[in-house]
């Protein structure tokens, strides 16, 4: 007799045998049927555009495999589209096709808007050999000229095939940083995320509130937890101030991989 060894239970052991006599079934099975439902919904989880509640109503109706969502039409277009691209979604990008893109966007947006500034932040910026994705960050030197810039880049980005298909885009917020607040929309689309967490708590020990727009001073009796946005910002114009500013050591950006 063979013997199959699992979780320190042996299929021979007295007390399995006795459990499937006595009860028609084993509970370790069932945690096996547990763990199916756990790793298809958390695979559901990773396509574009589907959280934990979506992936677990999927699975629910029966949907076991990603063919099984293509058939569905309850799906939103991002959540297609996450399909679509599944693979090349999951896949990273080399770091050097992330820095060819930076110079066709940085010449892009130079044609549209003379003097905009457009950085790759996140990892590529950290200087990793690959990225999940692109982060860009943009602003333009003059403080006002940004305004209404996105839309007109976004549309010539899709007229010469640059960009494809939207995931998101919404048109009524202005994602291009104004000047006066760019660095702290740089030092956070930097990140990593561990430093921003630190820089932020290391904020709070000095009474702001840090965010991607700002330092804010935080509000009496809420324990100095939180800031308001529209209170008086705190005008930096380079990440070493912002550094500085919390008596943080200065940290390049490829020794932001905390
Ligand atoms: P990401 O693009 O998610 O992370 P990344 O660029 O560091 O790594 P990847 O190669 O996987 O793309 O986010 C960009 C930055 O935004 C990240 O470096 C820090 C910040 N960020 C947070 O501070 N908290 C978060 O939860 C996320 C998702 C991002
Ligand atoms: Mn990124």
């Amino acid at each position: 007799m063979s013997l199959v060894v699992w979780s320190g239970l042996r299929y021979s052991d007295p007390r399995v045998i006795q459990e499937i006599i006595t009860t028609g079934k084993l509970s370790k099975l069932e945690h096996f049927e547990i763990d199916e439902k756990v790793q298809t919904i958390s695979l559901f989880g990773e396509v574009w555009g589907v959280g934990p509640a979506t992936a677990l109503k999927l699975y629910d109706k029966g949907h076991r495999t990603l063919d099984d969502l293509r058939n569905d039409d309850s799906l939103t277009n991002a959540q297609k589209l996450g399909l679509k691209y599944f693979d090349d979604i999951r896949q990273r990008v080399p770091r050097h096709e992330v820095q060819e893109m930076e110079q066709i966007l940085q010449k892009v947006g130079e044609d549209v808007l003379p003097g905009v500034i457009i950085i790759c932040g996140g990892s590529y910026r950290r200087g990793k050999a690959t990225c999940g994705d692109i982060d860009i960050i943009i602003t333009h030197p003059d403080g006002t000229s940004h305004k209404g810039f996105l839309p007109k880049f976004v549309k010539c980005l899709k007229d010469m095939n640059f960009l494809r298909e939207d995931l998101i885009f919404s048109t009524h917020s202005e994602e291009v940083y104004p000047r006066d607040i760019y660095t702290f929309g740089l030092v956070a689309w930097t990140g990593n995320d561990v430093l921003n967490r630190r820089l932020r708590l290391q904020a709070e020990s000095r009474g702001f509130r840090l965010d991607d727009t700002g330092f804010f001073p935080a509000i009496q009796g809420s324990g100095g937890k939180r800031g308001t946005k529209g209170t008086a910002n705190m005008k930096l114009y380079t990440e070493r101030e912002v550094f500085d500013f919390l008596g943080f050591p200065w940290l390049e950006p490829h020794e932001r991989n905390l």
